[in-house]
């Protein structure tokens, strides 16, 4: 039994570590207007950190498209907003916002998509969320995107 947790421990911490470096956010987005994951990861040191989202479900990028759009937490209303302006003909996002840290295209059902963005526009222990711009998605297509070091 002792061995047992040892082991057990000795994975946990591995996979801390490794969490600690994470230079990827994967994130489904789905039919249900809702993302798998609610919390990320990643590290202010990647030099790349790459924005993953796919799309699981069936419906059209018209009536359940999604995106992945990263900001400051305090930002979010506001670039939901402009982005509602914006339209799906730019992804709902204004291109020229400068809130905008990192922005997918808005994909729909069968879908995938990524977006690249250097660690250094991050700050370890910043407020970041990650969110779907498409109007009314954010509600509920948001999580919490932790940076460390
Ligand atoms: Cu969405």
């Amino acid at each position: 039994m002792k061995i047992l947790s040892t082991l057990l421990l000795g994975l946990f911490g591995a996979g801390h570590a490794q969490a600690a470096n994470n230079c990827t956010i994967a994130l489904k987005g789905d039919d249900a207007m809702k993302f798998d994951l609610k919390e990320v990861t990643v590290s202010a040191s990647c030099p790349t950190i790459t924005v993953q989202l796919s799309h699981p479900g069936k419906m059209p990028a018209a009536a359940m498209g999604h995106n992945v759009v990263i900001a400051a937490t305090k930002d979010m209303d506001a670039i939901t907003r402009d982005g509602i302006k914006a339209g799906l003909p730019n992804n709902y996002v204004n291109k020229a916002d400068p809130r905008v840290i990192a922005s997918t295209k808005v994909i729909g059902g069968g879908e995938k998509t990524s977006a690249n963005f250097p660690g250094k526009k991050l700050i370890a222990g910043g407020d970041y969320t990650f969110f779907c711009s498409f109007p009314g998605h954010s509600m509920l297509m948001k999580g919490k995107l932790v940076v460390t070091k």
